[in-house]
């Protein structure tokens, strides 16, 4: 079971090599990312982007573009789109979002031409290590499904549950997280939290994970403060995935964990023929690498 960062790698290092399409290949911490993932032997890469700026950016990052597939495209919308086809065509592994605003590169995923929709809900799944929890976290969806339903909900925890058994987790604790841990009529996330811990146990939502909610944060990752409040839960102090109510509240979350504290992080879109890599331009190149090796060991292999 890999429950920290150092686990992942170890573990992602044993694989052969994945291939990862780059959509706007020409970004400096993408450039970085790459030459990391490929000295580390986990990753290579199909570099998609404008090889005027492409070129002396990789010098400069030390990435020696002989060893890459590099495919001129200037328009970063069209870049993402011809990543998404080689990706849905099996000629990559999975394709990591480039110098590219989210909406565009979620978009080009979307379409129906690329073949990378299964007829799933896609959604984003960030992993974090934090300082003083003794196993990664999961946190879902704070990035791609603004405000989902309840039925899209019961979705997000089966793409998250497949990336948390895909590292030896095989029954995930789920923490329906809400402002309060009670169900309250004026609080739609209290009752959706509820109608979601039922719906696991009944066996509406695939993938063995273990749900319980509503949780506020405090109980969903402190036994002491369960306890305090007197909840008896199986996923109380222990969660291992944290569903968020919608992307606002998730999207402040995992910032304040990274901005405050110092939390590490990857993140990855599930759900999708093939895995995504989606990290944002503000992300360092450690988190990109992180996110390819998430992606690696969910990625199944080259068809
Ligand atoms: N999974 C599967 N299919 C989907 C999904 C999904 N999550 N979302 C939309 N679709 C399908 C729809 O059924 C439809 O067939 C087609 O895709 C288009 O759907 P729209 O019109 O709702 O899609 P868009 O283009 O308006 O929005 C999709 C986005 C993912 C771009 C949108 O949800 C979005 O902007 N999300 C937030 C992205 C963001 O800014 N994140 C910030 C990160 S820091």
């Amino acid at each position: 079971m890999i429950r920290n960062f150092a686990a992942l790698l170890a573990a992602v290092r044993k694989l052969p090599p994945r291939r990862v399409a780059v959509a706007a290949a020409h970004d400096e911490a993408v450039l970085a990312a790459v030459r990391e993932a490929r000295a580390q032997g986990i990753a290579d890469f199909v570099l998609i982007g404008d090889q005027g700026r492409l070129r002396p950016l990789a010098a400069a990052a030390g990435v020696n573009l002989d060893e890459c597939e590099v495919v001129h495209e200037p328009d970063a919308r069209q870049a993402a789109r011809r990543a998404a086809m080689m990706a849905g065509g099996g000629q990559a592994d999975m394709l990591m979002k480039g110098l590219i605003g989210t909406g565009d590169f979620l978009r080009a995923l979307l379409d129906k031409e690329a073949g990378l929709r299964t007829g799933a809900l896609l959604s984003h799944v960030f992993a974090l290590e934090v300082a003083g929890y003794d196993r990664l976290l999961f946190l879902t969806d704070a990035a791609m499904n603004v405000s989902p339903t309840l039925v899209e909900k019961a979705a997000i925890i089966e793409n998250a549950a497949a990336l948390a058994g895909a590292l030896g987790i095989e029954r995930p604790k789920v923490a329906a997280l809400a402002a309060v841990e009670t169900v309250e009529s004026g609080m739609l996330a209290t009752q959706e939290a509820a109608a979601l811990a039922k719906m696991a146990d009944r066996g509406q939502i695939r993938g063995g994970a273990i749900v319980d909610g509503p949780l506020a944060l405090d109980n969903a990752v402190s036994a002491e403060a369960a306890r305090h409040k007197g909840i008896v839960s199986p996923v109380a102090g222990e969660a291992d995935i944290l569903m968020v109510p919608d992307i606002e509240a998730g999207n402040v979350l995992v910032k304040s964990m990274v901005y405050f504290a110092g939390a590490r992080l990857a993140g990855l879109v599930m759900g999708a023929a093939r895995p995504v890599v989606v990290t944002s331009r503000a992300d360092s190149a450690e988190a990109k690498v992180l996110s390819i090796a998430l992606g690696a060991m969910t990625a199944p292999g080259r068809r």
